[in-house]
């Protein structure tokens, strides 16, 4: 066959070349075209790819990589903050079934002591709350205990959910109401199923009393517990060492800094007085975020989390989640 490269239609029936790879037929009838290829020399010339093309498609996916990396990482990041969300609210879930069970939320700081002791009245008070009929001589049953020991926020959230810890797991209390804390026998809980690969131990020698980690990479620091006592009021002595306090809407501290500042003292009492906490007759979960920091609690306006808290130069806050935020606490 013979080739009219570039020609156009010459006849009713026949072909017209538009380059010298294809040709297109027309219909002698309707004049509808047909393409046809013409497998020659051409095409095969054209079977592999040169290296400056292939350089061009890495160099695109390299760039489309670049360009979606950001929003994938984005949408990792807000899948595992949901994940967080999702474990704060059944941690919440948790401890309404233990106040549906005692009748009050578990406190935030409590000292126990092994049988034998002489109990402080606060933690006497504390356990009373619980179990009215506890035996103060045995320590509840607590045969395990050698010392007092003094548990935090964090502590007290895996006590009171999960229970009396034996080989590495939480199994609730006795429901024997003078020795709770008596292992074996007919058990109550635990309220909250841990996973025990997250539970750590808050201080060497005291696996007894471990803490709890977020679902976050790599965590390090565990979820805070801050009880209300039902409403009585927070207690910054529970979070000592981890936290300076719970989260109280911002009240008179326009800037958030946690410091009165000129023209702030609205009342003029001299002091810097926050709004009311939140969650002021329940408690206050706080996970540290990715940053695996706390920060230093204090006031906080929901509306404008992000700016408060970069305004007051509290930026390891900004990641933390909590149950009175629906997600991250500066978004
Ligand atoms: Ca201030
Ligand atoms: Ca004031
Ligand atoms: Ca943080």
């Amino acid at each position: 066959m013979s080739h009219y490269v570039g020609t156009t239609r010459t006849a009713s029936a026949g072909f017209e070349y538009v380059n010298n790879l294809t040709a297109r037929s027309f219909c002698g009838r309707c004049g509808m075209r047909v393409s046809v290829r013409d497998d020659g020399e051409a095409i095969r010339r054209r079977g592999a790819f040169t290296l400056i093309e292939l350089m061009v498609a890495m160099i695109i996916i390299a760039i489309l990589i670049a360009l979606l990396l950001p929003a994938v990482n984005s949408v990792i990041r807000r899948t595992r903050v949901a994940r967080v969300v999702t474990e704060i609210k059944d941690l919440e879930a948790a401890l309404a079934n233990f106040k549906a069970k005692y009748g009050v939320y578990p406190p935030s700081r409590i000292t126990l002591y092994p049988p034998g002791s002489n109990w402080s009245t606060r933690s006497k008070a504390l356990i009373r709350r619980i179990w009215p009929q506890f035996d103060f001589t045995t320590s509840g049953g607590a045969v395990w205990l050698t010392a007092p020991v003094t548990l935090n926020g964090a502590q007290c959230l895996v006590f009171f959910l999960g229970g009396v810890t034996q080989d590495g797991a939480v199994t609730g209390f006795s429901k024997n109401p003078a020795r709770p804390f008596a292992l074996g026998g007919t058990r109550e809980g635990p309220f909250f199923e841990f996973d025990t690969r997250r539970l750590t131990s808050s201080a060497p020698g005291n696996s007894r009393f471990p803490v709890y980690l977020d679902p976050l990479p790599s965590q390090t620091r565990p979820y805070l517990y801050a009880s209300s006592y039902d409403g009585n009021g927070y207690q910054s002595a529970d979070l000592a060492n981890l936290m300076a306090g719970v989260y109280y809407e911002p009240g008179e501290d326009k800037n958030g800094n946690n410091q009165l500042d000129a023209g702030e003292d609205a009342n003029s009492n001299g002091r810097l007085d926050f709004g009311p906490a939140f969650k002021p007759r329940s408690f206050q979960i706080i996970s540290p975020g990715f940053d695996h920091q706390y920060g230093i609690g204090g006031s906080l306006d929901v509306t404008d989390a992000e700016a408060f808290l970069q305004q007051a130069g509290r930026t390891t806050e900004l990641d933390n989640i909590t149950n009175f935020t629906d997600g991250l606490l500066g978004q």
